[in-house]
């Protein structure tokens, strides 16, 4: 038993950290509260087989971790628990570290906050900046107040939902386990998360089976299960340990295409979807499709509920009422189909990756391995410029050298484009972060903003305005900055600029990372008016991130995009074309 309750080594820096930040609260010496924020670190960095080196009594030959840590570090491995922790935890009351979570507010802002007003939770903070008594405290003013306030604001707009990367994870773990269970026809995800949203907010899982019981024990078996909070026939609801909610709804197998329909949604499509079936006098919900005179029609796949309202099947990620279900009668008044949506597997390569050349994990090699082996045929570098100092940004010197180390890899990848570039900050009066003789040496040349976020709206469009119009400018990283769950983008005039990349002839960037999918989805239509260039780029900081081109295809898919509109699915020669019509210099 006590191996199950063994805490992993992410679980331990997790700790760590926050054992750090509670100590912080508390007033403890910076010395100690040191100690727990380097043994984080000093932990994540390490590689190897924790449990072994603990059963060898060797945790202090990690660099960074004394004897304190190391006696912790046991506990948590070999029991799962730790008398210290619990010390260190009684130190400041828990609701503490909910404050911890309002952007911009760390451990040194809380402590002065508990310490002078003795507030300990979000709600006695909010009521505080409402009466004007934080800007009044020492390092606080009346923007730390105002920003205070828009923390908690977005912490409450953002609760309970979940990044698609997260979500995905979870619900493949249910959807494996029911999918197994003997007599189960069909099993799906349905919901937000069939519809490819940029966050979701519970996971739904339908199966199709004559056999219900079994299906819903094999639910409540899977590991990771938080709390049970219903249990039905056909009807249950789980919190994964992870916070996210899972339904799971068992149908008949005939019932199972409009079950998948209705699950999916949105409510707004399903709503129209429905309206449509009553205007002939006809009657659709989750259970099927009737007729005028109440006779059931055959409904075995979502294409036929789709066919009998004389419309062409639409896509999951399309169902947003957005246009869909009149594009979807159009075609099928023309005996035509949906365009088949982008999928990875379109995609040939990709720009904006990180190397330990600046702050990523992996060396430019392992990073042009790892494309490699995705099967694609072009790579393209881009670490952090010399101004982000705080992300390893590179010297002209090291431009150089890695420009020399990319070419002894560029041997033995024969089969691949391989592209450097750089990832230049825009800087604050918009003009880009080496002189443009060294711009130009380079295949491409990302843009983005990583400082001066509140700059006023016109000025802020203004300084990017420039760097899109500068002639090295090949694409527009993050054009928006926003992180999902945490901020919202720095303020522009995001049509205009879309325009300016137009006439620039800038790709503009659909970063992939789970946490930014930025540009967002609902500017897919305006893209292709504006005749805007995408490219699905993952921004990798590990060879692992690589792979979060998946959730870049999917944002693509659900902007309605086929293949022949992302730069990145062109073949080799017609993309290195494509790069040169910007790169100007
Ligand atoms: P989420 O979970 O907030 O990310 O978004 P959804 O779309 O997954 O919403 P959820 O889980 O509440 O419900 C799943 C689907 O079920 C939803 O997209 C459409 C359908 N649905 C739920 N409630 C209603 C309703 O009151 N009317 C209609 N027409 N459909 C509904
Ligand atoms: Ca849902
Ligand atoms: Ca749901
Ligand atoms: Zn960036």
């Amino acid at each position: 038993m006590s191996e199950t309750s063994s805490l992993s080594k992410d679980e331990i820096c997790k700790t760590l950290v926050e054992l750090g930040h509670i100590l912080e609260i508390s007033g403890s010496s910076p010395f100690k509260v040191r100690a727990f924020a380097n043994g984080a670190r000093a932990l994540e960095n390490w590689q190897g087989d924790l449990v072994s080196l603990v059963q060898d009594g060797k945790v202090t030959s990690i660099q960074g971790i004394g004897k304190g840590l190391a006696g912790l570090i046991e506990e948590w491995v070999l029991e799962g628990e730790s008398e210290a922790e619990e010390e260190i935890r009684s130190l400041v009351p828990e609701s503490l570290l909910d404050l911890l979570k309002i952007a911009g507010l760390g451990p040194k802002k809380v402590r002065v906050i508990y310490e002078e007003l003795e507030i300990e939770s979000v709600d006695e903070l909010e009521e505080a900046c409402q009466e004007n008594r934080i800007q009044a405290l020492a390092g606080f003013g009346q923007t730390s107040e105002n920003s205070i306030l828009k923390g908690i604001n977005n912490l409450r707009r953002f609760a309970g939902r979940h990044l698609v990367s997260q979500a995905r994870a979870v619900a493949q773990r249910f959807l494996d386990a029911v999918k197994s269970v003997p007599g189960v026809e069909r099993a799906e995800v349905a919901g937000s998360l069939r519809r490819n949203r940029e966050t979701i907010g519970d996971i739904d899982v339908l199966v199709g089976t004559l056999d219900p019981i079994p299906v819903r024990e094999a639910f409540m078996s899977v590991e990771g299960i938080r709390e049970v909070m219903a249990e039905g026939e056909t009807k249950s609801r789980i919190l994964s340990e992870e916070g996210v909610g899972v339904d799971l709804r068992v149908v008949e197998p005939v019932a199972f295409a409009p079950a998948l329909h209705y699950f999916t949604g949105s409510k707004e499509h399903n709503t129209r979807l429905r309206q449509r079936a009553r205007e002939r006098g006809w009657k659709l919900n989750e259970y099927g499709l009737w007729d005028e005179e109440g006779a059931a029609l055959p409904t075995p796949e979502e294409q036929d509920i789709f066919r009998h309202l004389d419309m062409a099947w639409i896509p999951p990620e399309l169902r947003e009422d957005l246009g869909e279900l009149e594009k979807a009668a159009d075609l099928h008044s023309r005996s035509a189909e949906w365009e088949p949506l982008i999928s990875e597997q379109d995609v040939k390569g990709v720009l904006h990756c990180h190397s330990t050349w600046s702050d990523g994990k992996a060396t430019l090699r392992e990073m042009v391995q790892a494309a490699s082996d995705l099967g694609w045929v072009y790579y393209g570098t881009a670490d952090h410029s010399r101004t982000a100092s705080y992300a390893g940004g590179l010297s002209i010197e090291q431009l150089a050298e890695q420009r020399a180390e990319l070419e002894e890899i560029r041997g033995d990848f024969p089969h691949m484009t391989l592209l450097q570039g750089i990832e230049s900050d825009i800087l604050a009066d918009g003009s880009l972060d080496y002189p443009d003789e060294v711009l130009a040496e380079l295949d491409y040349v990302v843009v983005s903003v990583h400082s001066s976020f509140s700059l006023p709206r016109a000025e802020q469009t203004a300084r990017i305005e420039n760097a899109l119009r500068h002639p090295a400018t090949t694409v527009w990283g993050h054009p928006t900055g926003r992180l999902l769950l945490q901020r919202d983008g720095y303020e522009i005039d995001l049509d205009y600029l879309l325009s300016v990349a137009a006439e620039e002839k800038v790709i503009v960037e659909l970063n992939a990372h789970p946490r930014r999918l930025d540009l967002d989805w609902r500017w897919g239509r305006r893209v292709l008016e504006l005749g805007v260039d995408i490219g699905i780029h993952p921004d990798a900081h590990s060879t692992q991130g690589l792979r979060d081109v998946e959730y870049g295809v999917a944002v693509a898919r659900k902007m309605g995009f086929n293949s022949s509109q992302v730069t990145n699915c062109m073949n080799p020669e017609e993309y290195l074309k494509r790069l040169n019509l910007c790169h100007k210099s």
